[in-house]
């Protein structure tokens, strides 16, 4: 649905360099990509492409700062090799962390298609404790308005601790047949597992330290 019709992060013998990594784990500005993505949408590309960095412009692990990077980095024109099409265009795709965190800021990489209006403009996020929204849920996170584009946007809401969040898609621009975004992350406050920390620190040790309208399915699937 992309393609021609829709114009789409020895233990370090180092004590100081140990503690550097920790002073800046323990930032409230850390990053945390979900782990997990499901939908029961059909889908063009693949959900997985919103939570593996693919199209980003620079890449993140858990000690980026998450307001700066994504302010800062766009996502390339949006395909099926690093982005989604969710088919209808409105639907719920549900995020798990693996784990529940404390989480106060959404970060989205919107639909940046060579034809525009595929991108996601309202749509509403919801906590959770399991992957599904249809047996309740911790609550409502907001409802938001995005921009489309390719330039990352931040959605902000009270700190929240989740397991999962469900993103429900109310709209999008115009777009027939589908809804296009290429890329999401969540900001969180929680110092992550020290196995991650230990990790992180070892790893520095060695290394220096929709256009036309979309008619149909079939339409999508042909050119997908
Ligand atoms: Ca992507
Ligand atoms: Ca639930």
């Amino acid at each position: 649905m992309f393609t021609n019709s829709i114009k789409r992060i020895s233990l370090i013998a180092s004590g100081a360099i140990f503690t550097t990594v920790i002073g800046s784990q323990t930032a409230d500005a850390a990053m945390i990509s979900p782990i997990s993505a499901s939908t029961s949408n059909t889908t063009d590309g693949s959900l997985t492409n919103t939570i593996n960095q693919t199209g980003l412009s620079a890449t993140y692990n858990p000690t980026t700062d998450f307001d700066s990077f994504v302010t800062s980095t766009t996502h390339a024109l949006t395909t099926p090799d690093n982005s989604v099409g969710i088919l209808p265009a409105t639907g719920i795709v549900t995020y798990g962390f693996g784990g529940a965190f404390n989480i106060s800021a959404f970060g989205l990489w919107n639909g940046n298609g060579a034809v525009a209006n595929f991108g996601i403009e309202e749509f509403s996020l919801f906590a959770d404790n399991d992957n599904n929204l249809d047996n309740g849920t911790l609550g409502q996170l907001g409802n938001f308005i995005a921009t489309q584009g390719p330039l990352g946007q931040t959605f902000n809401f009270t700190a929240t601790s989740a397991s999962f969040v469900h993103l429900q898609v109310i709209d999008n621009y115009g777009g027939v047949g589908g809804t296009i975004f290429g890329e999401v992350a969540f900001k969180t406050a929680e110092v992550p597992e020290p196995l991650t920390i230990l990790g992180t620190a070892t790893a520095l040790g060695f290394g220096a330290l929709f256009k036309k309208k979309l008619s149909n399915r079939n339409e999508l699937k042909q050119e997908s």
